[in-house]
């Protein structure tokens, strides 16, 4: 496989494991995670992907994305489902002081009147390096980044968790913790 076919089986990974695992007839259990034999089989139907690919692209992959259980029968995206109701099992941790969100200067305005909101995905993606949170905002254009004092809202009861792969996820950051200067 090259970069490009790497790349394409990877968003079809995501997809499926992310946000609509219908489109293949396949379930996903509680905690997100897909059979991996049923995965190979069905995905079939959509796209051909071997079980020495589907290893190649969790392995490559820069985000690391996906995760295997340890017999590796199952695996699962690491975060950014827009499924509901999928409990990733992670334990709720004490954050840095700051941490940082890319966006656009579009969403600015919604962002200063209502905080920052999940929208379709589970929870509100928030990264250490404030570098990462440049690359998710120049997905959509110029990025603006914005700082969150993280530990003032861990002290005020809001809970943080960090998914296998990183990212730092909260279910909403409200304005008043929003450093809006750049
Ligand atoms: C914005 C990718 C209006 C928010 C990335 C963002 C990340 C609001 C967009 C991960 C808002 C949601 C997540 C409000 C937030 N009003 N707009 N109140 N609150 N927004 O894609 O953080 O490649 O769901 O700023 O790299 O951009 O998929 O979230 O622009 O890690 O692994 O609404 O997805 O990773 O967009 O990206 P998203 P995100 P993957």
């Amino acid at each position: 496989m090259n970069e490009k076919q790497i790349k394409i089986k990877s968003k079809f990974l995501s997809l499926i494991l992310r946000h609509n695992p219908q489109i293949i007839q396949l379930e996903l259990d509680k905690n997100g995670w897909a059979n991996v034999e049923e995965l190979l089989q069905k995905s079939k139907r959509k796209i051909n992907l071997t079980i020495d690919e589907l290893e190649i692209v969790v392995k490559t992959n820069n985000k690391k994305r996906f995760a295997y259980n340890e017999d590796k029968t199952k695996i699962r995206a690491n975060q950014g489902h827009s499924l509901k109701n999928i409990d990733l099992e992670l334990k709720a941790i004490k954050p840095p002081p700051f941490l940082y969100h890319g966006t656009v200067a579009k969403f600015m305005q919604s962002i200063k009147a209502n905080g920052l909101q999940k929208m379709n995905r589970q929870q509100v993606h928030l990264s250490h390096e404030r570098e990462t949170a440049i690359n998710v905002g120049s997905r959509r254009g110029k990025p603006v980044i914005l700082s969150i004092r993280a530990l003032e809202m861990h002290h005020a009861g809001l809970i943080f968790y960090r998914s296998k792969n990183g990212v730092w996820l909260t279910d909403n950051v409200p304005t008043k913790y929003i450093d809006f200067k750049n």
